[in-house]
Formats: structure tokens, sequence, C-alpha cells
């Protein structure tokens, strides 16, 4: 997506937007009128009264639909685990944090498919410590400028410096903007971050070199299955890494891998807090608004996320017997924040909001907690209850200001 920044005053005030894909509605007014599927409604028309109905009937009822017209059913894993931390050193250039490395067998399969997972783990205190666990999108060595990061062997797009989709010094650092990790271990919290393309690269034929190509085709699952998939082995190493307490895992992503956290979240119940960042369609944000970016164009320009089951619901959102609050909802009774920016129209802020508003009768009905506001609230004032909501200032991207909102929500829910 292209984007330019364009400052502009008004009545005295000056405003920074960013330019979004044309051709779309980024007019309130013309939201049209939807209904959305009720979550404590079953599909032959039961109201859910109890948390028992909720977590025997309803939850899987709305979890199936997810996998039948979204997402896709991953494959149970083989159950066994093979790594090797090939990397454990004090010498990160940064007093807070040490480093491990650890190359995980994504198939149980010694001699098969691996990723490369990254640890950052806080020196001061003692652990386990609770973990922020993440995808990121162009390798690990893209996340800071610690030399002693492996380049990815994996496949990535060709951009600035990259030839033949072979990573190099060239990106190293390149995302460190987005990754703050002496905030995160300061606060007493390790962070541990895969490549999403180790797990399948994205691109439209991923399938064919990713850990898809490993199983029958009997399991039809998306990119974005696979991805989540991915998350929830970094999840089955982290429970056998004496540094990690594992019960206390955070799975966090941004935008497609937002998407990806909230698929993640929702599917491994292990994970104890789900994130999204500016996740937006498919994500967070409710498709039935057709706000920014539709089902439409997401999957035009990127078929592999999703089932094919859902290209069916372009321009035919309504049809669609899921909407993404309930996606938010499959994560109850465990915390929830959805993060928006102002400027990431594309994504849909409001409908991301939204989201996490009609997903709240759940977390009512599971006694855990509210959602301590009916409306969006102001621009960089997070509101955190059982589900935690910021919208920030700026653009689609994670700041410095959005790792201390999930410090704090984490915090709030470990202590
Ligand atoms: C965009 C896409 C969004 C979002 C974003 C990203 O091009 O339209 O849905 O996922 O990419 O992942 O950065």
């Amino acid at each position: 997506m292209k984007k330019l920044s364009l400052t502009f005053a008004l009545l005295g005030l000056s405003i920074s937007l960013e330019a979004q894909p044309s051709g779309f509605n980024y007019d309130e007014a013309k939201v049209p009128e939807y209904k959305l599927p009720d979550p404590l409604t079953t599909e032959d028309g039961k109201k859910v009264t109890s948390p028992k109905i909720w977590q025997d009937i309803r939850r899987p009822e709305i979890f199936s639909l997810f996998q039948k017209h979204v997402y896709g059913r991953s494959p149970k894993p083989s159950g066994k685990i093979h790594y090797q931390v090939f990397d454990d050193s004090l010498n990160t250039g940064n007093e807070n944090y040490r480093r491990k490395q650890v190359e995980i067998s994504l198939s149980g399969k010694k001699n098969g498919p691996k990723m490369d997972l990254l640890l950052y783990i806080p020196n001061k205190g003692t652990g386990p410590y609770p973990i922020f666990l993440t995808l990121n999108f162009r390798g690990n060595h893209s996340i800071s400028k610690d030399p002693e990061v492996r380049i990815t062997r994996s496949w990535v797009p060709n951009e600035k410096g990259i030839k033949n989709n072979k990573a190099s010094e060239a990106t190293r650092g390149m995302r460190s903007s987005r990754w703050d990790v002496s905030q995160i271990t300061s606060r007493g919290y390790a962070l541990g971050t895969i490549y999403c393309g180790d797990i399948e690269p994205d691109h439209r034929n991923g399938r064919v070199d990713g850990i898809r190509a490993q199983y029958p085709e009997a399991y039809t699952w998306s990119a974005i299955g696979a991805w989540a998939w991915g998350l929830s082995r970094g999840l089955d190493y982290l429970e056998k890494d004496k540094d990690i307490d594992a019960s206390k895992a955070i799975v966090m992503g941004h935008s497609r891998l937002g998407k990806t956290a909230l698929w993640a979240g929702a599917s491994d119940t292990r994970f104890a807090i789900t994130i999204s960042n500016n996740s937006g369609c498919g994500g967070a944000a409710l498709s039935r608004r057709r706000f920014g970016e539709t089902v439409k164009r997401i999957n035009t320009s990127f078929p592999h996320w999703f089932v094919d089951q859902y290209k069916t619901y372009n321009d035919n959102e309504d049809a669609c017997p899921v909407d993404q609050h309930q996606l938010a909802a499959l994560v109850a009774p465990r915390p929830l924040y959805i993060a928006s920016a102002v400027q990431d129209r594309w994504a849909d802020p409001r409908g991301e909001f939204l989201a996490a508003k009609h997903a709240a009768p759940v977390y009512e009905l599971l006694g855990a907690g509210t959602f301590p506001t009916k409306d969006i609230p102001p621009v960089d004032k997070p509101v955190q209850g059982a589900i935690g909501y910021h919208i920030r200032s700026g653009k689609h991207d994670v700041t410095t200001f959005d790792w201390k909102a999930y410090l704090d929500f984490a915090d709030k829910h470990f202590n």
C-alpha cells in the first residue's frame, strides 16, 4: 500500500492524514446498515444463557464456522518436539537482556522443516519470565541491529538490497523501531519472535514451499492458519524452556500478523493473553462495515491468507455466517487487547473498536470482566478491562506507546 503523509490545517488545527488506496469507503456516513451475527445465540436460534452453554455448544460452533469459512482447519501437531538451542549469550550490547536462539522442528521430525525462535530474556530479577510471542515480517535479524542474530535462510521479498529472495545484512535491524526490546525486558518480560516465512512464505504460492506442503490435502487451511499453527509450535517449545513461564504467554501481532495473533489466541487456549495491533480486515475489523479494506480487496491481493470459501463473501459480506467480533469472543474469558491507529483508516479503527465492544457480552456472561467503555475512547487514552483497546495517534505501525499499553495490560492481568 502506498502511503503518503499529507498535513493540512483545518480551523487552525494541524491534522495529519495517511493516504489510503482510493475507490474504498472512508466515510462513516456511507457505512451500510448491517446486522451482526449474535455470539450469544446458537445456530439453531437458542439464547446462550450460561457459561456452560457457551463452552459446550456456542464456542465450538463459532470456532468451526471460522475454520470452514475463513482460516481453515489446521492439523494436529505430531506431539513430538525437536529443538536445538544454537545460541545462548549475554553479549547483546544491551544490559537489559540476554539472547537465545533456538531452531525448532515444525513437524516434530528431526530432519523436517524448521523455524528459528529468537528470544530476548530480561537480565533483571529471576525467571521464569512471562513472554510476548510474536511473528515478524522480514526475518529475526530485521527486528534488531544485534549482529549475532542469524539471518533467515527462508524466502524473503525482494526489496532494498535484497535479491533472489535471499536475506542479507542489508535488512538487519530494518524493523527495529517496531520492537522495543529494552522497554519489554526492563519491565520483566521476555520477547520471542519467529519469522512468519519460516512457517510459510508470504506469497500466493507459499503453500507449496511452506509447512502446509507437509500435510495431507484433507486439511484445507490457509497461510494465516499455518502461521498461527507455527506460533503454537513455538509455545510447545516455550513450555520446555526453564527461563520462560509459558503459563504467561502473550500472543501479539501487527497487521497481517495481528490477524494471525487473533486466530492463534482463538485456536490455542494456552495463550494467556491475545493482542491484535492494527489488524484490520480479516483481523479485528468488522467485515460487514466495508470501511477501508474490504473482503473482496483482501482476497484479491492476498488470496493465500484465507480459505477459498472466504472468496464467496467478496461483495457479499452479509452472507458470511461469522463476523470478526466473534473471533474476538473466542478469546474469552482470557484477556484480549485490540489496538488501532488514527491514520490507519485502511484497517477501519472504528470497526476494530466495535469488534471489542460486541465481544464484551461473552466476557460478561463468563464472569471474566467487561470492556469498560461504550464509545471509542479519546486518542492515546487506553481503556483496559478484560478487553483493552486504544486508538493511538499516528500511522499503521507498532510504537513504544503500543508496547507500554500492552505491558500495562499484562501487568494488570498477571499481577
Ligand atoms: C496490507 C493489507 C492489510 C494488512 C497490511 C499488513 O497491504 O491490505 O490487510 O495486513 O498489508 O500486513 O501490513
